[in-house]
């Protein structure tokens, strides 16, 4: 997105205005700002969660899709951007439309179940990625297709007897039951009746009595099997279904989100985390943002008593954090709860790093907890300038300075080097801004920061 950065740059200089003006700093939904994001894929693993998620290109004017992308959270509201670690490149028999996908983990591998279309058929089918880290590298599983019915968005659920099925189907939902190894099935493809008691009832639209459309997000709560879809189109909105047993007989339920948010899409994932309940979402919310340019974002909510879902509606605040951040152990520069013009790009260290930084851009973090006091902000950075610096701010992006460390240039953006300063003010619990400053554009890179109290 660094052309779109550039160009608001310019504009804001043009006109007078400054970047906040486009990028209230109070937001904090949609959870990625570097990037567009789509098709949401949350799976909760070892106290993280891991969002899967498809990336819509810049100006696309059509679901221009060739990765999908992995971000991590400990507390739902910091984000580590991992990266790309499949796209269609791992798929030698994928011509197009890296669209909706989900991952699971079963015996310590990580299963990412996609849609592609095929080169030799022209029509989607569904792959699957295999990988020992739910943040990759993954591997294609198979060299071909796991099924093909011409049918898209792929979600996975394993059920307590440990029999996994995958869900997927636009028009039509049908499903498998996966083998053990998760990469093959048993029993031939199942079609799930598409009535108007299951589904609710469309009007308009003689080929599909049904609300379901696509987007099945089928998962089991306290023996309730759950499945969360979009629904009419277009624009669609969210609605779910619920069943006593894995293939049905399905209820139809209603909305869990109404239309809204400039993207005629909307795709659901949820998941219990740290004892909360999350709906992840997708919308044209950012600058630029539409049906074809949309961004992740997700609500907190509360089940009813009787398992039943509220309607929710999207925010530009999203959830509470669900727990604090520790500044005292090395955090990535790529972890951020709302990026202000930054980008981010693979680390010659590993991993991302924070990248193509102008003057006054910055990132958030939220909830950091400083206790008794930072006496100390020690940061990875790369430059290929001299006279930049990282402001280090609460409060806002412009709030208390608590120190400012000074960026050498070091001959190249991944030759790095470790840069410290003295911080004072910096305690309790609370937000943290890191500024980039200098002259010029690009100014340095980040690839991890450090508090010593
Ligand atoms: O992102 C491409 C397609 O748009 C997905 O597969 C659908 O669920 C819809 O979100």
């Amino acid at each position: 997105m660094a052309t779109r950065r550039r160009f608001w740059t310019t504009a804001a200089a043009v006109v007078g205005l400054v970047l906040t003006v486009i990028t209230p700093a109070k937001a904090d939904n949609p959870i990625v700002q570097h990037i567009y994001t789509a098709d949401p894929a949350p799976l909760v693993h070892n106290g993280r969660v891991y969002l899967y998620t498809g990336h819509d290109e810049d100006g696309s004017t059509w679901f221009t899709m060739r990765e999908w992308r992995v971000w991590s959270s400990a507390d739902m509201v910091n984000w580590t951007d991992h990266g790309s670690p499949m796209s269609l490149a791992t798929f030698s028999w994928a011509k197009q439309d890296a669209w909706a996908g989900q991952a699971v983990e079963r015996n310590g591998k990580f299963y990412w179940y996609v849609p592609v279309v095929t080169k030799a058929t022209g029509r989607p089918a569904i792959g699957v990625g295999v990988s020992d880290s739910p943040t990759g590298p993954f591997r294609d599983a198979l060299g071909r297709p796991l099924v093909e019915n011409g049918e898209i968005d792929p979600s996975v659920m394993i059920d307590d007897d440990g029999q996994a099925y995958l869900y997927w189907g636009n028009p039509n939902l049908s499903y498998v039951r996966l083998n053990a190894d998760m990469i093959s099935y048993s029993g031939g493809i199942n079609r799930i009746p598409l009535t108007t008691a299951g589904f609710g009832t469309r009007t308009g639209d003689p080929n599909r009595p049904t609300l379901y459309e696509e987007a099945p997000w089928v998962y089991k709560r306290n023996g309730l099997y759950y499945n969360v879809f979009a629904a009419k189109c277009c624009s669609e909105f969210i609605a779910y279904s619920t069943a006593p047993g894995p293939t049905g007989p399905w209820t139809y339920r209603g909305t869990v989100m109404p239309t809204q948010g400039n993207s005629f899409t909307n795709h659901p994932g949820i998941v219990d985390f740290k004892g909360g309940s999350y709906f992840f979402y997708h919308n044209g919310a950012l600058p630029g943002g539409g049906g074809f340019t949309r961004s992740v974002a997700v609500e907190k909510f509360s089940y009813n008593a009787d398992g039943t879902i509220p309607t929710m509606n999207m925010s530009t605040t999203g959830p509470p954090p669900a727990d604090t951040l520790n500044p005292y152990v090395r955090q990535e520069g790529e972890t951020i709860a709302w990026g202000s013009g930054v980008e981010t790009e693979p680390s010659s260290e590993g991993g991302m790093n924070l990248s193509h930084l102008n003057n006054g851009d910055y990132v958030k973090l939220k909830n950091v907890a400083f206790g008794n006091g930072a006496r100390t902000f020690t940061a990875r950075v790369a430059s290929t300038v001299a006279g930049s610096s990282i402001e280090v701010r609460s409060g806002g992006p412009t709030g208390a300075l608590a120190g400012t460390c000074s960026v050498p240039n070091t001959g190249n953006w991944q030759t790095w080097t470790t840069v410290s300063c003295a911080v004072n003010g910096l305690t309790g619990t609370r937000d943290l801004y890191l500024r980039f400053t200098g002259g010029g554009s690009y100014l340095l890179n980040v690839n991890w920061w450090q508090f010593s109290a």
